[in-house]
């Protein structure tokens, strides 16, 4: 603050003395508006890049959802998100499916507890877009598509993706993860026509 005062105070003597130095008074007065702009400007410059730092400390570099069976069903696995360069890295595998495909979503809230697994909610949606394909522009963040079960049941799952995040305002850390008794069209509203929940798990960090 010290150097913020005299490049502001010295134009005030001046405009008491002979009418030429209505000139210096008012360079004095643009000089000390810049330099107020210029200082504002650092003010932002520092708090953006605090706000940056922030992010970065809050997001981790993995989580995982240790996936259980709703009621009625025998479908477990895991799902582990890895930061890595360009995104967030899905690996999912799961046991205990009917061959083929089944929607698969990161939901909104991160909760278990009711028996059909509609206690998470729907789809992780911060963005307000449709419903539609990972691979869509516009989508849930939520939106992974449909995991696709052979003929043992088994599926395995992996995708580099972009839009979900592990940090920030965004993060999927907290929220849930289900996976349907049937595939996901990736254009019906709101949810893709995917069914029942078979599976549910809570997105949890994995410490270092
Ligand atoms: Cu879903
Ligand atoms: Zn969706």
């Amino acid at each position: 603050m010290q150097s913020i005062t005299p490049a502001v105070s010295p134009p005030t003597p001046h405009h008491r003395a002979t009418g030429a130095t209505g000139a210096t008074g008012a360079t004095g007065a643009t000089g000390a508006t810049h330099f107020i702009v210029l200082a504002a400007l650092l003010v932002i410059a520092a708090c953006a890049k605090n706000e940056a730092a922030a992010d970065e400390a809050a997001a981790p570099a993995r989580a995982r959802a240790e996936l259980k069976a709703t009621a009625g069903n025998s479908v477990s696995g895991q799902v582990v998100f890895t930061a890595v360069e360009g995104g967030v890295q899905v690996v999912a595998n799961l046991t205990g499916l009917t061959p083929g495909d089944h929607g698969f979503h990161v939901h909104e809230t991160g909760d278990c507890s009711a028996p059909d697994g509609t206690s998470a909610g729907g789809h992780f949606n911060p963005a307000g877009h449709d419903h539609a394909g990972p691979d869509s522009a516009a989508r849930h963040s939520g939106d992974l598509g449909n995991l696709v079960a052979d003929a043992d049941g088994k599926a395995v799952y992996e995708r580099l993706d972009k839009v979900i995040m592990l940090g920030g305002d965004h993060t999927i850390v907290g929220r849930g993860v289900i996976v349907h008794a049937g595939a996901d069209d990736l254009k019906s509203q709101p949810t893709g026509g995917a069914g029942k929940r078979v599976a549910c798990g809570v997105i949890e960090v994995v410490a270092d």
